[in-house]
């Protein structure tokens, strides 16, 4: 599968402006369980920096711009968010980095668990290791 899965989440536009709407196991593919936004981060400021091993995301940047460095340890890609009607699906397993975030970015992401530090690997090697003994 491709590391990259953009979503197009529909747009419910009229003449008053545009309405998005997010559901679990519609548009958005898992129950959605915890929602986080990411919003003032100064320019050169760069986040993420680990894996999941369980959790699934959607990101959106629903305002602004930011850019994704995805890994899955073999491959790495990048992928530019800014439009309020596309998701990132992020999988399990996947190391992300984040940059170049706009002054406007608010990157809203929909998460299939609520927050457990013990589901991060916030270290590079040690998730290759684990990356290395899943083939
Ligand atoms: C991800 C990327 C896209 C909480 O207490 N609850 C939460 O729901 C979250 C997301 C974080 N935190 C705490 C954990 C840290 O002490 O907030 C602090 C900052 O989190 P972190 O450094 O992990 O933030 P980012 O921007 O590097 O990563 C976040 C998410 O944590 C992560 O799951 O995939 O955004």
């Amino acid at each position: 599968m491709s590391l990259i899965q953009l979503l197009d989440l529909g747009v419910i536009g009229d003449e008053r402006g545009a309405l998005v709407s997010l559901e679990s196991n519609k548009n958005i593919p898992f129950d959605i369980k915890r929602v986080y936004y990411i919003y003032g981060n100064k320019g050169d400021v760069a986040r993420g920096f680990h894996a999941h091993k369980a959790l699934k995301q959607v990101a959106v940047c629903v305002s602004g711009s930011c850019r994704f460095v995805l890994d899955d340890g073999e491959e790495k890609v990048e992928v530019i968010l800014d439009k309020p009607d596309k998701g990132l699906k992020i999988e399990e397993g996947i190391w992300r980095e984040m940059y170049d975030f706009s002054d406007d970015c608010v990157l809203m992401v929909l998460a299939s668990d609520f927050y457990s530090e013990s589901d991060y690997i916030r270290n590079y090697s040690e998730f290759l290791r684990t990356k290395s003994s899943q083939q």
